[in-house]
């Protein structure tokens, strides 16, 4: 007996059929190419940051190597690793660093000369004048810049230097006791680009900062900040949006318009933007698993970040903080409570958030107005 199926049966199987088709032809055809082959087409670097002890890890470094096109070393290049105590600069894991990018045609990013966070104890606790701090701080520029010189095209000379009000934070190298322009706002900033930028002239100079990645308090300081630098003829070259992002209470849209809003003011005062620190962590369980949902909502915030990158020309880098959930600064920092925030999960598997990057890296820039 010949059954006829109802017509709209077949044509529901049939949708189902094609939909099975398309979605196997689009898993294939996204992500043949790895990150950094679709980055480079957009003349755009694509990077994360890295702890040099992993490099031995053969997941870590192929996966390092096949997707991106520069580093950062996480912290090899801090003044915690580089200066164990005063008279040594220890530059073992910054090399280890280097010698990988280079082994893979990557670009090397500096992380970074200034920060009034996270110094040796030596240095907060030595209870120096400000013109020792200040001959201190210049040769560390000297002797950290020319070390690397050739090799990092791009420091981070200042980082996170203002607070969310878009004042000067207290710091050592500010005011406690500073190295000489304590009370004179961003007049020591100024003085260590200039620093900078003599002790290695090719050097791309940025100012990095946090939580000012849209228009805000912060990023409004930023920004005059570096319009005044650029006006008076200071040397600075970009500046650094460090992009951690929560993904809990983000108004997803909103978020990525107010950043693009602000990397466009930035580059079209002349300035490059790099995102340099980007993660978008999640609240996970006892065992580390998200909610399902939000991987999906994490990957629609990677992919606003990379669009409203790539709709300026001037925003020439994407970096993230890291790459696997396998080792990331999130885990110990919320004590376990948030994670799995790269785009690799712990086996070095592609999440829906690389699935994300990898659609707009791929869909190039758009084209200008
Ligand atoms: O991820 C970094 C972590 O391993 C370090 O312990 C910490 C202190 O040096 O710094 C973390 O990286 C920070 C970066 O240097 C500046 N922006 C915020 C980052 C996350 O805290």
């Amino acid at each position: 007996m010949i059954t006829r199926k109802h017509p709209q049966e077949n044509s529901l199987f049939e949708y189902l059929w094609r939909s099975v088709v398309f979605a196997a032809v689009m898993a294939s055809v996204c992500c043949a190419q790895s990150l950094r082959q679709e980055a480079e087409h957009d003349g755009v670097l694509i990077g994360t940051a890295v702890r040099p002890s992993q490099l031995s890890e053969t997941a870590y470094s192929s996966t390092l190597a096949r997707e991106f096109s520069m580093v950062e070393a996480e912290d090899a290049m801090k003044w915690w690793v580089l200066r164990p105590d005063p008279a040594t600069y220890d530059f073992r894991q910054g090399d280890e660093v280097v010698r990988f990018a280079q082994a893979h045609q990557m670009k090397i990013r500096g992380h970074c000369l200034v920060w009034g966070r996270y110094n040796p104890d030596w240095l907060t606790q030595g209870h120096y004048t400000t013109r020792h701090l200040s001959r201190l701080l210049h040769e560390h520029f000297n002797r950290v810049m020319k070390h690397y010189a050739g090799q990092v095209f791009a420091w981070d000379v200042v980082n996170e230097a203002l607070d969310e009000n878009g004042e000067v934070r207290d710091s050592l190298w500010y005011n406690q006791p500073g190295i000489g322009w304590s009370g004179k706002g961003t007049a020591y900033i100024e003085q260590v680009f200039r620093w900078a930028h003599k002790a290695d002239p090719q050097a791309l100079l940025f100012y990095n900062e946090a939580e000012g990645e849209g228009l805000n308090r912060k990023s409004d300081a930023v920004y005059a900040m570096v319009k005044d630098f650029k006006r008076r003829g200071v040397p600075i070259h970009g500046v650094g949006l460090q992009m951690h992002i929560p993904t809990l209470d983000v108004d997803i849209p909103a978020i990525t318009a107010s950043v693009f809003a602000n990397i466009a003011r930035l580059t079209a005062l002349g300035l490059q933007v790099h995102i340099t620190e980007l993660d978008v962590s999640l609240p996970v369980d006892s065992r580390g698993t998200p909610r399902p949902d939000d991987l999906t909502r994490q990957a629609d915030v990677y992919r606003g970040i990379v669009r409203a990158c790539l709709k300026s020309p001037g925003c020439t880098a994407i970096q993230t903080w890291g790459f696997t959930d396998k080792y990331s600064w999130i885990g110990s920092h919320s004590h376990g409570t948030r994670g799995q925030a790269l785009p690799f999960d712990r086996g070095y598997q592609p999440k829906s958030a690389y699935r994300a990057v990898w659609e707009e890296l791929s869909a190039g820039r758009p084209a200008a107005h």
